[in-house]
């Protein structure tokens, strides 16, 4: 860990304990995150000290969680360099912003045009394009990924053919949360502008671990989820560019989010409120804001170069294993925290199984990309993803582990 940080282990109260008699290691950071303290507090003070609804009352406490509310939004469009904390809408997560765009932006399409995605998605960036494919008429596309393993990234040749004025929405993740590929989003966000397509970056497993600007990227719209940048469960952000936002629909309606209703008819709020509708996730969207502190506190870069530092050691590590399968990038080529792997005769769940017994935390199925599972010709892998907290003595634990796994299995 860079010295700077002095002890982020410290910070986390959930780390300090043991799982089966075993020191736990906790390497499933890709489904969520642990929580700092400074997190875990700014939800007891809010709940303690000043719990009340926002933007409805006149009274001192719900003042207090209106002014705390609108000032996470502001964090966090300072976390992502946003122009202007209207463009910061509060979500559950990286699923149901997606949604949203996907259902606003179905009402525009037409048949004949095209929604571009690629195929190592998540089936949260890939269902709801299905669905309103289905609803306008247009056509989805994908991008392909190249490699028996996925090891060659998404195929830029085939986005000079597929990248086409016909693409009004090209949607992409920013790294994959089964390859560990980090996808050149500047780049698609530079092309799809060119062709005038709207950009949706899920950025759900990049945003806590990596600096993040939708200014300097251009991105019209992004999603992602704060469980997994050390915040909360069950509050997300859908980051939209103004223009954009004042054009779209709101996808619920309700309360909050009116200027005027009456019997027949109810005229929107711009945006936040008109795609905020009902009581918001208060005590969440405030400590999301505090989670954006903690990482800066840290430095998004140094996270982005730790989790690269492990994510190293691990494929080397790894690939000494016998019989192991390593998807994505190659050892030694960049790629995100995360390390993803098959062996012919152990099932997945078996090895999360065994590992568990060792106190060690891992991630094992399709992990939500089950059309990039058939494509190579699996039906599941095991994953460790890395975070802050992580260290290299953690990988030789997890390495023992898989050792114990193989002989127990006969395959070591
Ligand atoms: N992935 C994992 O990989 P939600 O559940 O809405 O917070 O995030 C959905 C999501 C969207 N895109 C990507 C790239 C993701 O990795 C995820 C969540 C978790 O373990 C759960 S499947």
């Amino acid at each position: 860990m860079p010295p700077t940080w002095k002890n982020v282990r410290a910070d986390f109260p959930v780390l300090h304990q043991t799982v089966h008699g075993k020191p736990l290691v906790y390497l499933d950071n890709g489904a969520t995150s642990q929580k700092p303290r400074s997190v875990i507090d700014a939800l007891v003070r809010y709940y303690e000290g000043y719990n009340s609804n926002v933007h409805r009352g006149l009274h001192a406490l719900s003042m207090r969680a209106t002014d705390a509310y609108e000032g996470a939004r502001t964090r966090v469009a300072r976390f992502i360099n946003a122009a202007d904390p209207a463009e910061i809408i509060f979500t559950r997560g990286t699923t149901e912003g997606i949604n949203v765009v996907a259902r606003s932006l179905a009402a525009t399409l037409k048949p004949g045009d095209v929604v571009l995605t690629t195929e190592i998605e998540h089936h949260s960036n890939l269902i709801p394009w299905q669905q309103a494919a289905r609803a306008s008429g247009a056509t989805l596309k994908y991008v392909p990924v190249l490699g028996a393993d996925a090891e060659g990234g998404l195929d830029l040749a085939a986005l000079d053919e597929l990248l086409t004025p016909a693409v009004k929405v090209f949607a992409f993740t920013h790294i994959s949360n089964t390859l560990g590929t980090i996808n050149p989003v500047a780049e698609f966000c530079r092309r799809a502008r060119a062709v005038g397509a709207i950009t949706v970056i899920d950025a759900a497993q990049s945003i806590g671990h990596a600096p993040f600007d939708v200014r300097a990227l251009g991105a019209d719209f992004v999603s992602f989820s704060g469980h997994k940048m050390c915040g909360p469960t069950g509050i997300g952000v859908l980051y939209g560019r103004r223009a954009l936002l004042d054009k779209l629909a709101p996808d619920e309606t309700g309360g909050g989010m009116v200027v005027s209703v009456t019997y027949e008819d109810a005229r929107w709020k711009p945006a936040p409120e008109r795609f905020e509708a009902g009581t918001p996730n208060i005590a969440d969207a405030i400590a999301l804001g505090a989670a954006c502190d903690y990482l800066d506190s840290l430095g998004r870069d140094q996270i982005a170069a730790h989790d690269a530092a492990l994510s190293r050691v691990a494929m080397e590590k790894l690939s000494t294993l016998p019989g192991i399968r390593l998807i994505g990038p190659r050892v030694g080529a960049e790629r995100s925290g995360l390390v993803s792997f098959a062996f012919a005769d152990v099932h997945a769940h078996d090895v999360v199984t065994f590992a568990d017994e060792d106190g060690v935390a891992l991630r094992g199925g399709h992990h939500c990309n089950q059309p990039l599972m058939r494509k190579l010709g699996l039906t599941s892998t095991t994953r460790a993803s890395f975070y802050a907290y992580n260290t290299e003595q953690e990988i030789d634990i997890l390495v023992a582990s898989l050792r114990r796994t193989l002989k127990f299995f006969g395959a070591g």
